[in-house]
């Protein structure tokens, strides 16, 4: 008797008919088998293999570099169920219009089959996928992204119990291109796109816009949130989760090196893209990443910003839409040193520094085990995850919003977070810098209405007996010449101090109408080059500013209609009343 995954492996052959099919074991034999195909085939190149053992080069198609919102769906039985925040197709017209791209699409091709498991292997809270897919940089990257192979075969075993995503390269063509979501039957469809936001279907389509679904049906939060722990000179350990849109940093602050100045400190990595958090029985919020890589932005990556990513980059890694120098190493803008005389960019043509394009595509990658990073902690596979003390929520803000502050509780908490705001960035398709809302930073990957899952945070919060201190942080603000106010980076271990301070009751706080502020003694700037009048100016409260951004808010989550809690609009009430509207 075939199990239901023989059966659905079945019918999907029938639907797509591959010239074969090849069920992955994750094994490392075989990971090297497809690495050679593919360098044979001219998907993959091999990079200079003395200094970048075992790393190798892919160059996608140019239309094919980033996430594509706008071909995105949420496809829920209502449409208001995906709400405002999603493109919605009914189930059966999405069937019937990108099933008939799957079609036949994998003729000539190889079909494979990835089981994998979201979340350490013995924890209670992770999850299994099946992604079936033709291309076979999609299977490797899924074994550096997820605990793939025969692991996750033996959990699914007999049973129904996983989530299905099938992919197809199809033409990759942009016309022809669909990521299709149907949360209700746990089932994902990616066509036309060989991007890994598109197309590792564990990533974003199963951990965020499935797994949110899936979280307030069971009464967990799944999140773009990084997790890492703050080891303090005393030893003490506390864990802290931060949500930031795609491209402004998550990786970097996850395996952050305190600089010289902050003796004692350290930082430990958990997670750096994804955390799922459930309520443990001592009413704490506790996380899990549920991912096994790191599928990070290569561009302004270097030995300041991140040593620590630039040493787990230097083996086993994927690198893709990357420039390569004369020496076969890998190049793009923003690494260390000048850049070379002479190499090939991502597109596969000569560069100069002399010619206007850029070396390397703005969102170019690179796919790394996490178990390779240094900063990694030894908490990182705790099947029961680890206890979150903050919660931070940041944008991309070059005004109104302060360096740091602090929420007066966890309602007023979920109000900062689905007010933030942030300026796009190259991991999305379209215009970058222009601002967006972009709430909890889950604005494309909440897979239903936001407005149910601002309520949904508001009922975690009633469950938490101990939950969470929230803050909102923006690194990102600039002076009237364009300048940075804050250095950012490694020195941001100066903020994350303030947090601890306030989430252990041993640092005071001025209550402004926004939340509590630090006092300027609170952020210690020995050694900065940050005056008296720029730390004033990061930590003060521009009232005008806040009394007109109260109006876009409001019209905001006027489309939530019905559905936006009414603790939300009391929060928005509130905050016109404190700013004596
Ligand atoms: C990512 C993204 O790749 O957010 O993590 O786009
Ligand atoms: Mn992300």
């Amino acid at each position: 008797m075939p199990t239901p995954l023989e059966r659905w492996v079945e019918e999907t052959a029938q639907l797509t008919r591959p010239k074969n099919i090849h069920w992955c074991d994750g094994s490392e034999a075989e990971y090297h088998r497809l690495i050679q195909e593919m360098t044979q085939a001219g998907t993959l190149s091999e990079l200079n293999q003395k200094e970048y053992p075992a790393c190798f080069l892919h160059r996608s198609d140019p239309s094919d570099v980033a996430r594509t919102e706008h071909l995105t769906f949420v496809c829920t039985r209502t449409k208001d169920d995906a709400g405002p925040n999603n493109n919605w197709m009914a189930p059966p017209e999405a069937k019937e219009k990108v099933g008939a791209l799957f079609s036949g699409a994998m003729k000539d091709r190889t079909m494979y089959v990835v089981p994998y498991i979201m979340g350490p292997a013995s924890s209670p809270y992770s999850q299994c996928g099946v992604e079936i897919t033709d291309s076979p940089y999609v299977a490797v990257n899924m074994r550096i992204m997820t605990r793939m192979g025969k692991a996750a075969l033996d959990r699914i075993g007999a049973s129904d119990n996983y989530v299905k995503g099938l992919h197809s390269l199809g033409d990759l063509s942009p016309e022809r291109r669909f990521i299709m979501h149907f949360p209700e039957e746990r089932l994902i469809w990616s066509v036309g796109s060989g991007y890994g936001g598109n197309a590792l279907l564990g990533k974003k389509c199963f951990a965020l816009r499935l797994g949110s679904h899936m979280a307030k049906e069971e009464g967990w939060l799944a999140e773009h949130m990084l997790v890492l722990g703050i080891e303090d000179p005393s030893g003490r350990t506390t864990y802290v989760a931060a949500a930031f849109p795609s491209a402004c940093g998550k990786t970097n602050l996850a395996m952050l090196v305190p600089p010289a100045s902050q003796k004692g400190y350290k930082i430990w990595t958990v997670g750096e893209d994804i955390a799922w958090m459930h309520p443990g029985p001592d009413g704490r919020l506790w996380a899990i990443n549920p991912e096994a890589g790191f599928f990070g932005v290569a561009p302004g990556t270097n030995s300041r910003t991140n040593p620590n990513v630039m040493a787990t980059i230097r083996k086993n890694t994927i690198y893709t839409n990357v420039a390569v120098t004369p020496h076969g190493t890998p190049y793009w803008e923003g690494m260390d040193g000048p850049p070379p005389h002479e190499a090939i960019d991502w597109q596969g043509k000569p560069w100069t520094p002399d010619s206007v394009t850029k070396a390397a595509h703005p969102n170019s990658r690179f796919t790394t085990p996490a178990t390779q990073c240094p900063s990694m902690s030894s908490e990182w596979e705790n099947p029961q995850g680890v206890p979150i003390s903050a919660i931070l929520f940041g944008g991309r803000r070059a005004s109104l919003i302060p360096l740091v502050y602090q929420s007066f509780n966890w309602q007023h908490g979920v109000f900062l977070g689905a007010t933030m705001t942030s300026e796009t960035t190259a991991a999305a398709t379209g215009a970058v810098g222009v601002v967006r809302r972009d709430p909890m930073a889950m604005l494309p990957f909440c897979g239903y209405n936001m407005g149910d899952y601002f309520g949904h945070w508001l009922r975690m919060g009633q469950k938490l007996t101990n939950p969470p201190q929230i803050f909102r942080v923006n690194w990102f603000r600039m002076n009237a010449e364009g300048k940075y106010l804050w250095p950012g980076f490694g020195e941001n271990l100066r903020v994350l101090r303030w947090v601890l301070g306030r989430v252990h009751g041993e640092v005071g706080a001025a209550e402004t109408p926004i939340g509590n502020l630090p006092h300027p003694s609170g952020i210690d700037v020995t050694g900065l080059d940050v005056t008296s009048e720029t730390l004033h100016e990061l930590l003060t409260v521009d009232w005008k500013g806040w009394q007109e951004a109260i109006a876009g808010q409001k019209e905001y989550f006027q489309k939530y209609g019905e559905r936006m809690p009414k603790e939300i609009w009391q929060q928005c009430e509130a905050l016109e009343k404190r700013l004596g509207q």
